[in-house]
């Protein structure tokens, strides 16, 4: 027998908001163990490392995506030294507040990166910010003239500015909300409808999001707003009309066919076919087993 559905958490009050806030624990709602008002680790625990000097702390949401996409074209641009192990970070569990991964990021997100190749290990944290780490380490997909350079960077801070709006925003309040409020999910539907046309009439003109040049704004915008045009988060694309971006269906098909795009969303990832699956990456040869000729015929996502 079905286990009964719990009944939803009762709406707070019409009126003027509280003078304060207390933390309930118990609200309920997916996201509600890490929607807390402190900082700082839970419990100790010690992070894993691995052989090459580009350790990632991470899971393949799109934040993570955004790196691991970014070292897979490193690699294959056959730049050696972005080898890396991946380790795999479960938030749902709260693995996030462990001590040595608050000690990288003390805002207990993913994705977190070290790099141990410098005299003093180097940390990571914020999507936005390996990126721009790890292109200028390496000089790739950050264009060095300075008109498309900056171009490149308006993007990526756009993107960085506008996530919050589409996951924290609109995903919380579609998706994962213990019930449904009509203001939230149509002022944030807005909120996410408005950057997508913006895209849609950039792509116009555009191959890729910085122009000529495939960059680390392509790879900071693919995962979250390319996600929405593939309907792989909250199952939104119908709401949304997505297929009405017809010049964003166009580049978020080109981007997902990159080879390394591909490999990039397979590691850390930990939902859909088992196949499409590499929970932990420490070497070229781990995809081996996993040709997306193999997720492909086993049904995609
Ligand atoms: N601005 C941050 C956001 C990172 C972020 O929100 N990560 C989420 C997963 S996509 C996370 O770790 N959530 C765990 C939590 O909220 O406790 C970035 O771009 O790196």
């Amino acid at each position: 027998m079905e286990a009964p559905t719990p009944a939803p958490p009762s709406r707070p009050p019409e009126g003027p908001p509280p003078k304060g806030r207390t933390w309930e624990q118990e609200r309920g709602g997916q996201c509600a163990s890490s929607n807390r008002p402190i900082a700082g680790p839970t419990h100790g625990k010690a992070l894993p490392q691995g052989k090459h000097p580009l350790q990632l702390y991470s899971l393949a949401t799109p934040n993570g995506v955004k790196v691991t996409v970014m070292l897979e074209e490193l690699l294959a641009l056959g730049e050696s030294g972005a080898e890396y192990d991946a380790w795999l970070i479960n938030i749902g569990q709260g693995e996030q507040f462990g001590s040595d991964f608050v000690a990288i990021n003390p805002n207990s997100k993913i994705p977190a990166l070290m790099d141990h190749s410098t005299p003093k290990p180097t940390r990571l944290f914020e999507s936005g910010s390996i990126l721009l780490y790890l292109a200028e380490k390496f000089g790739a997909f950050l264009p060095t003239d300075p008109a498309k350079r900056a171009e490149t960077l308006n993007w990526l801070f756009w993107q960085m500015g506008s996530a919050p709006y589409l996951g924290g925003g609109f995903g919380h309040f579609y998706a994962y909300a213990p019930y449904k409020m009509e203001y939230p999910i149509n002022r944030f539907a807005m909120e996410v409808k408005r950057p997508l046309d913006v895209l849609d009439r950039h792509l116009a003109h555009n191959q890729f999001i910085a122009g000529d040049d495939y960059t680390i704004a392509d790879m900071a915008i693919w995962p979250w707003y390319g996600a929405l045009i593939n309907n792989a988060v909250y199952e939104a694309s119908e709401f949304l009309d997505t297929a009405s971006y017809k010049n964003m269906t166009r580049w978020t098909k080109e981007i997902g066919a990159r080879p390394a795009v591909k490999r990039g969303r397979m590691v850390n990832r930990v939902q859909g076919n088992p196949e499409s699956q590499l929970r932990e990456r420490h070497d070229a040869s781990d995809f081996d087993t996993k040709t997306q000729d193999k997720i492909e015929a086993a049904g995609g996502n």
